[in-house]
């Protein structure tokens, strides 16, 4: 007798969280996941990058993404690390700022891998969602982004390129036209920013702010408070953090 065929199909679609820049706030990010009712084994966990630097504990949080299964892709604090872990091999890292040279000496061989192994986008195709660390040229196709301006860019300027600099042209993602919704994190200035088809998770967590992220498919926020003021934020960070503060915390309750 011949074995029954089997056809299978399925709509499952794992429950996805997508975490804003956590730079080393591994107690906020722990908080967060409880404010998600986060499974670990069921649910997936996906950074927008800058999981390390500036924040007290970079090292307690790559572990602890790691130990869940959470996925990441690359920061412009998470690539400073990996060019100064490259620089001191060869014994020339003398011009990576303190913090950063401290902080690599701690990582361990297994720490770095995960880092160096971290993609540029993230495609979640079953949420139509892209993730990428800073952001993304409208019109240009995701394998000929420049890697520097997925690090880095915050605006487009009038004659259509891409900036760093938030005092210049558009936030990019008020551009980008869909049909996938990109998140995407890197810019406290602007913090919490929501548009058709991107929204902005940078809610500025270690400059005291909060760690926010989306919970897919149902595009839902969730966020909690930082518990203190980590690294001293700008001007601008501090204003755009009062007013997320006030929009977040209706939307968490807390
Ligand atoms: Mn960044």
């Amino acid at each position: 007798m011949q074995p029954p065929l089997r056809f299978g199909t399925t709509a499952l679609v794992p429950r996805t969280l997508v975490v804003g820049d956590v730079h080393g706030c591994a107690e906020e990010l722990r908080a967060l996941l409880e404010e998600a009712a986060f499974r670990p084994g069921d649910d997936a966990l996906v950074s927008v990058g800058d999981l390390v630097n500036k924040g007290p504990d970079s090292i307690g949080v790559l572990r602890l993404v790691r130990a869940i299964g959470g996925r990441a892709v690359l920061g412009n604090h998470d690539d400073l690390v990996l060019r100064c872990a490259a620089a001191r091999r060869a014994g020339e890292d003398d011009s990576f700022p303190d913090g950063v040279r401290r902080l690599v000496k701690k990582l361990d061989d297994e720490d770095l891998a995960w880092l160096a192994a971290l993609p540029l986008t993230l495609t979640l195709e079953s949420h139509h969602t892209i993730v990428v660390h800073a952001g993304m040229l409208p019109s240009v196709p995701i394998g000929s982004q420049a890697r520097e301006h997925l690090l880095t860019m915050r605006s487009i300027k009038a004659d259509g390129t891409p900036t760093k600099r938030i005092e210049e042209g558009v936030p990019w993602a008020s551009l980008w036209p869909g049909p996938e919704h990109v998140l995407f994190g890197h810019d406290a200035v602007r913090g919490l920013q929501r548009w058709p088809y991107a929204t902005g998770l940078d809610t500025g967590c270690v400059y005291g702010g909060r760690l926010t992220g989306m919970l897919l498919p149902e595009r839902k926020l969730v966020s909690v408070p930082a518990t203190r003021e980590w690294s001293e934020p700008s001007k601008g960070v501090a204003k755009q953090q009062a007013r997320d503060d006030k929009a977040l915390k209706k939307l968490a309750g807390r």
